[in-house]
């Protein structure tokens, strides 16, 4: 039974049990609602580069911080579309194209991200799209023109937002959820570890995305990536374990949730990720960079797969059976 009235007690007790016992746990979950051995290869193109007027302080595309990113306005569609048939030929499922925004605006360059999001549905890969805030009417669109997924991290709990983020609050973080929900369309967040938190807001987070209303169907695990020129940059790195508890512990609260094993990989060998994936992630973004930040390559990843014997994972399985998708597989209860 999925269950989204936890209580922090709760939460905060499945966290704080020896890890290894904490990891059995979840493994347990996983095998139970999830195709083991099964993961999702994603890729990710950050399709509006840098000059954000944010203040999100782990974030090279902040306009204020001096990283070194290479700002670009949006990229023409056709690049755009040829990055997502290369990445379905490359054995991906699910393109997310993200821009350096702080909310969607309802101008031209919003129409052409509408267009961008048919054309990619229309190669049959899952389409999501993180931009920044979206009101109600704005999700409307982005699902009429086909968008599968939205995603928007609440990164942190409510309490270290505010050391985080001046320029936003949790508040407008947990309304662009509410409208992308009411649109219809998949909720993808999650969040960072390694912003300076605790474990109690590391524990508050996940309480908060187990407790909506529904489960995200996505949540993406974060290693914060230190980049030189942020007020983060010297952010010591997380270590395998403090992402082990935040993956098992997703795993448990969430247990029909796609959870993701996202940025950080990058530093972490493979039998470090063997454990994230034995304790619940089932996917990953692939391809060299992430939105601006190095990740291991493709030959690096098909190595991990092949020695791991993991497979990739068809896209559109968590579709409900009956409803349908342009170019989807049958829907696969798991
Ligand atoms: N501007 C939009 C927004 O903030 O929602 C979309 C793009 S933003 C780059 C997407 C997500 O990337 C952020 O919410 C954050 O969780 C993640 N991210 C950004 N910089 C990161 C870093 N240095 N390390 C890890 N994750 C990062
Ligand atoms: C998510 O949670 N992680 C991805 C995706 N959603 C958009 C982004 C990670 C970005 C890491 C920093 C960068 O490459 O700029
Ligand atoms: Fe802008 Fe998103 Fe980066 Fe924040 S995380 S500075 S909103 S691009």
């Amino acid at each position: 039974m999925l269950r989204t009235d936890w209580t922090l007690a709760e939460v905060n007790a499945i966290y704080h049990q020896p890890v290894l016992e904490l990891v059995t746990q979840a493994a347990a979950v996983h095998r139970e609602f999830q195709a083991t051995g099964e993961v999702q290869v994603c890729t990710l193109l950050s399709v509006k580069t840098g000059g954000c007027p944010e203040d999100c302080s782990y974030c090279p595309q902040a306009a204020r911080y001096h990283t070194g990113v290479q700002a670009h306005k949006l990229l023409p569609d056709a690049e755009v579309i040829a990055a997502a048939q290369r990445a379905r030929e490359a054995g991906s499922t699910r393109f997310c194209m993200g821009a350096a925004w702080r909310e969607v605006r309802d101008n031209r360059d919003f129409d052409r991200v509408l267009n961008m999001v048919t054309e990619v549905n229309n190669l049959g890969l899952e389409v999501c799209c993180t931009l920044g805030m979206v009101n109600e009417y704005q999700a409307e669109r982005l699902k009429q023109a086909g968008l599968y997924a939205y995603n928007h991290n609440l990164d942190t709990s409510a309490e270290h937002y505010s050391e985080i983020i001046t320029t936003r609050t949790y508040d407008d973080r947990l309304d662009t959820l509410e409208n992308v929900r009411k649109a219809g369309i998949s909720v993808c967040s999650g969040g960072i570890i390694g912003l300076g938190e605790t474990d109690a807001d590391r524990i508050a987070m996940l309480h908060t995305l187990a407790t909506l209303p529904a489960h995200p169907e996505s949540v993406p695990v974060n290693a914060l990536v230190p980049v030189e020129g942020t007020p983060l940059a010297d952010q010591p790195r997380v270590s395998v374990w403090e992402m082990l508890r935040m993956i098992a512990t997703a795993r448990i609260l969430m247990p029909k949730t796609m959870v993701r094993l996202s940025a950080g990989r990058q530093e972490m060998p493979v039998s470090e990720q063997a454990l994230c994936f034995l304790a619940g992630a089932n996917s990953i973004f692939s391809g060299e960079k992430l939105l601006t930040t190095p990740n291991p390559d493709f030959d690096a990843d098909q190595q991990m797969f092949a020695t791991l014997g993991l497979t990739a994972r068809k896209s559109f399985k968590n579709v409900p059976v009956g409803a349908t998708v342009l170019g989807a597989e049958p829907a696969v209860s798991c």
